[in-house]
Order: C-alpha cells, then sequence, then structure tokens
C-alpha cells in the first residue's frame, strides 16, 4: 500500500486557499515546510510551519532568487525510496524525504499582461519553483506535486480515500499536468524573448524552435465544418485588438466561420479608421461589399447594391459608432454578425428585436498597418510570415499610360486597392465614387476575376434598374500585375477607365499599350498583395 504523506513543502506566490489546505494537511498530521511569504501566511492562519532555511542551513538570499536551490531539497524530492543507495545518501547528508510539494509559480505571464517594465519581467522568471515542480513530477512513483490551487480539494479528498496516501493514479494525473505548467511557463518566457519589443533593442524575427504561448479564450461548437472540432486561442500581450477582444451585446454563440468572417470585415474597416464613414460587407471571408461616404446609412446602401444576393446571411463591420438609421436598415436582411466600434443606444434597442444576430462592440479599430505574423499550416509543417502590413502613398504611385488619372480616379484607385488586399487572390476589384462596382475574388487566372466581377457589376444593375452597370467609369485595382493584356482588356470592355496595380510583368509593355490604346489611365504601386 502507499505510503502517508508526512511532510509537504509549500511555496506559492497565489496563496488562493492556502490556509484551508495547511489547515487540512496539518490536521491530517503532516509536518508543514514552506519559503518566507508562504510560511507567513500559514502562521497568521496559526498553523505550525518550518522554515526552508532550517533544512537547508542556508538563509534566503539575494532578494529571494536563492531560496530552495539546494540538496537538502531536491534530494528530498528526487531519491527513490525503494532504493538502498537513494536511502543511505539521504541518511549520509541528513536529508528528509519530502513526500508533497504544493508550488505556484512566479506570475510571470500576468507580469507581462500588466505592461511591467523589463526588470519586473526578468525578476518574474521563476528558478527555484519550476526545478521543484520537475523534480517532484519526475518522482511521482512516490511525491505528490500540485501546481493548480483547483487540486487543493481533490488531494485532501485522496488522502482520506488512502488512510493519507495518494493514489498513484492521482500523482501520475499531476505530474502531467505539473510539466505542462512548466513547459507554458517557458513557452511564455521564450515568446517573451522573442517577440516582446520590451526584451530585446532587435526581436529574434524567426526563433530556431517556434515558442508558442497562447491561451485558450473559448472552445467553439465546431470548426469550418460540423465534424471539425475548434476553440480560439489569443496572445498573451497587452493591448492586442481584434474579434476576440470585442464585446458581444447580443446573439447566438459566435461560430468558427463568423469568427474568421468578422475578422476579415473588421481588418478592411479598419483601413478606414478615422475617415468618413464605411461599411464591410464579407462572406465567405471575401468582401462582397465595401463603401465610403457621407453617413453610414449612404455607405451601407452603397455597399449592399454592389452584390445584395451574397449579402444575404453576411458579415458587417463598420468603422465608427453604429447608429439607429443604419441599425434599422442593416436588420432589413437576414445579417449573421455586425462588428463596430461602438453601438448607440437606440441601434442596440433596433438589434434587440433579431434575436439571433451577433452584435459586437469592438472598442478601438486594430492598426492594419502593425507588425506581427501570419501562420499557417501546411502537411507536415508551420509556414509563418511577417503580417501584410505593405502600404503605398500617392506619393509611390507611378503614372504609366499617356493620360494621368484625374482627381475622381485616383481616389477611386486607392479605394479599390484598399479593398483589394482584402480579397482572396487573384483579387479585381472595380470601384467608383468610393464603393465597390464589382469584385472578383479567388480565380486562379486574373483574366476570369475580371470578368466575373464585370458580370456581378452587371447583375447589381439589373436588379437596381439602373440603365448601366457601375463598372462603366470606374477605377479597376488588381491586387498582382497582369500578366498579359486579356485582364485590362476585359477591364477595358466593362467600362474601367482607370487602372491601379503593382506593375512588373515581363509584359508590362504590352499591358500599357492596351491601357492606352483603350484610353485608359493607369497606375503602379510597386508593390503586390497576394492574400490566400
Ligand atoms: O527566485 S526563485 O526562482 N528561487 C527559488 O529558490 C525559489 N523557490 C521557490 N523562486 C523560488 N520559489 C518561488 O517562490 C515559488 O515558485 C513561489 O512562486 C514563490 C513563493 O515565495 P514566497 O513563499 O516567499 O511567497
Amino acid at each position: 500500500s502507499e505510503k502517508a504523506i508526512t511532510r509537504a513543502l509549500l511555496s506559492v506566490s497565489d496563496k488562493a486557499g492556502l490556509a484551508e489546505l495547511g489547515a487540512a494537511l496539518a490536521a491530517r498530521g503532516v509536518e508543514l515546510v514552506s519559503t518566507g511569504g508562504t510560511a507567513k501566511a500559514l502562521r497568521d492562519a496559526g498553523l505550525a510551519v518550518k522554515d526552508v532555511s532550517e533544512l537547508t542551513g542556508f538563509p534566503e538570499m539575494m532578494d529571494g532568487r536563492v531560496k530552495t536551490l539546494h540538496p537538502t531539497v531536491h534530494g528530498g524530492l528526487l531519491a527513490l525510496r525503494d532504493n538502498p543507495e537513494h536511502v543511505a545518501a539521504m541518511e549520509a547528508h541528513g536529508i528528509g524525504a519530502i513526500d508533497l510539494v504544493v508550488v505556484n509559480l512566479y506570475p510571470f505571464e500576468a507580469t507581462v499582461a500588466k505592461g511591467a517594465a523589463r526588470a519586473d519581467v526578468i525578476e518574474n522568471i521563476d528558478i527555484g519553483g519550476p526545478s521543484m515542480v520537475r523534480s517532484a513530477a519526475k518522482n511521482h512513483g512516490f511525491v505528490t506535486i500540485l501546481t493548480d490551487p483547483a487540486d487543493y480539494a481533490t488531494l485532501v479528498e485522496e488522502m482520506d480515500a488512502n488512510g493519507g496516501a495518494t493514489s498513484h493514479a492521482f500523482r501520475t494525473r499531476m505530474a502531467g499536468k505539473a510539466y505542462a505548467r512548466t513547459a507554458a511557463y517557458d513557452s511564455a518566457i521564450a515568446s517573451w524573448f522573442a517577440f516582446s519589443p520590451a526584451a530585446s533593442a532587435e526581436p529574434t524575427m524567426f526563433p530556431d524552435t517556434l515558442p508558442i504561448a497562447l491561451k485558450r479564450a473559448d472552445t467553439l461548437r465546431y470548426g469550418e465544418n460540423p465534424h471539425q472540432a475548434a476553440a480560439i486561442y489569443v496572445p498573451q500581450i497587452v493591448g492586442a485588438r481584434g474579434v476576440p477582444q470585442a464585446v458581444q451585446l447580443q446573439g447566438k454563440e459566435l461560430s468558427y466561420n463568423n469568427l474568421n468572417d468578422a475578422d476579415a470585415a473588421l481588418e478592411l474597416a479598419a483601413e478606414f479608421a478615422g475617415q468618413s464613414p464605411a461599411v464591410v460587407i464579407v462572406k465567405h471571408a471575401n468582401p462582397c461589399g465595401v463603401a465610403q461616404s457621407g453617413s453610414l446609412l449612404e455607405a451601407w446602401e452603397a455597399a449592399l447594391a454592389c452584390d445584395s444576393v451574397s449579402a444575404f446571411g453576411g458579415i458587417v463591420a463598420v468603422n465608427t459608432e453604429l447608429d439607429a438609421a443604419t441599425a434599422e436598415a442593416i436588420s432589413a436582411i437576414f445579417t449573421e454578425v455586425v462588428i463596430a466600434p461602438s453601438v448607440s443606444a437606440e441601434a442596440r434597442e433596433i438589434f434587440a428585436k433579431k434575436k439571433n444576430l451577433r452584435l459586437l462592440e469592438c472598442g478601438a479599430l486594430p492598426n492594419p498597418r502593425r507588425g506581427g505574423f501570419a501562420m499557417k499550416t501546411i502537411a507536415g509543417g508551420m509556414l509563418i510570415q511577417s503580417r501584410d502590413a505593405g502600404a503605398v502613398s500617392l506619393d509611390d504611385l507611378k503614372v504609366v499610360t499617356k493620360r494621368a488619372p484625374t482627381d475622381q480616379e485616383l481616389k477611386d484607385c486607392l479605394f479599390a486597392w484598399t479593398v483589394a488586399r482584402h480579397v482572396k487572390s487573384n483579387a479585381i476589384v472595380y470601384a467608383k465614387d468610393g464603393a465597390t462596382a464589382g469584385i472578383g475574388a479567388g480565380q486562379m487566372n486574373r483574366r476570369d476575376s475580371a470578368r466575373i466581377a464585370a458580370i456581378k457589376a452587371k447583375e447589381a444593375a439589373e436588379t437596381h434598374g439602373w440603365s448601366a452597370p457601375r463598372t462603366v467609369g470606374s477605377a479597376v485595382a488588381s491586387d498582382a500585375f497582369f500578366p498579359f493584356a486579356d485582364g485590362l482588356i476585359s477591364a477595358a470592355e466593362a467600362g474601367a477607365t482607370a487602372v491601379i496595380q503593382p506593375g512588373g510583368s515581363i509584359r508590362d509593355d504590352e499591358v500599357i499599350a492596351a491601357a492606352d490604346a483603350a484610353g485608359l489611365a493607369m497606375v503602379f504601386t510597386g508593390m503586390r498583395h497576394f492574400r490566400h
């Protein structure tokens, strides 16, 4: 049968439940040994405690950096109780066995999360704690290790059910949990060194091994499809902004696809932060209507007009406070998710009638030019790249045609360009008067994207009874260069008068000649925005 616990070492930063546990152990005849703060908390609770320094013969020193790092402690944890040589060594060196270790670590993650100064973060790297956790967990054949106050009550139940001992199954489970904790703890430390600008002047761009310290924010009902399991994780950094940080004001639980689409919508709406009201409607992670106008309601109407068929069941993001008039108009069609920096009280009342609609308030919009990484798993590995934070300004644009764009064409070019970088490649976006007129996404050749966008614009004209599709007199953006003139020619046929594209094809001359022949004005950005 298992040996009853007779001596416990307690050393905890989080003192929650400590006094109760200490009392329960003392009542079961367990001797308590503790480090400074923990010993004080136990004594304050009226319990008898032995100081670790009494065991080691060394005082706690160097601001507590060296408290438990001593053979008396680690020998007492690691000795195999059924190994005569180990037992002899314990006797020879006056080492007493420690049967139970209760440790939780210096709050490194919380210290980083609150934005503490570098020195404070470093001081919160626990050394002695994880060492004891790992020693005790290794020797779980004999020693019980607890790293989570949530397990205190179970320990006492275990002891009562086993004559003061714990079961091997319990010790094994706690050992696994202990190593998961020290692994996550070291990941958080490595992440901070790798990615935090506070850690070093020059953060290591791509460390040899990737420390991923993400915290599960939620489990989701299912993934992209009902037979897939899913969860959402968030980084433990200060100031993370996006859909996971938004507050859900009403509606059904967010699904995996809702989160993915809401992110696509919000990232594009964020491009218009601080500008005139803008509305983005997303379906299947691609925008199907985007517009900017004098009022949010007008922007909504213009965005919806681009492709009202696709907008059914869409995800809507806006760049400013959501008002009552816009809420009323959005409520008129079936919408899955609406996300806004803020939502007025009247708008909330209007949405309240649509019980299922998920309404999110995100506060400040994410910075579209922020740094960070984009990751994608592939069979056998993972691709990681810096985010596409590149941007062009007016000064970077190079007019390559005989005709230069008019001011209005230039505005529409830049608007179309902003949308195009958020559309899956190959992306072709027609825009006119601050609204998308046709969007072609995700095709395997650029000409098809140009044609699909034009077809959709024609259908929108039929739906709305317009005399001509809004591609007539529009600007067209292409996320990457036109490899041949055909894509540009079909854009000209759809009525585009201005083109914005990166340039850089070996056939640029042909493409420029085709633009000149059709009387188009064209600018090169020199920057490509593939998105897959
Ligand atoms: O600074 S340490 O890395 N050096 C140690 O020897 C040591 N031993 C325990 N930190 C150490 N600890 C940690 O102290 C424990 O992991 C626990 O988080 C904390 C408890 O200190 P106190 O009992 O003084 O509140």
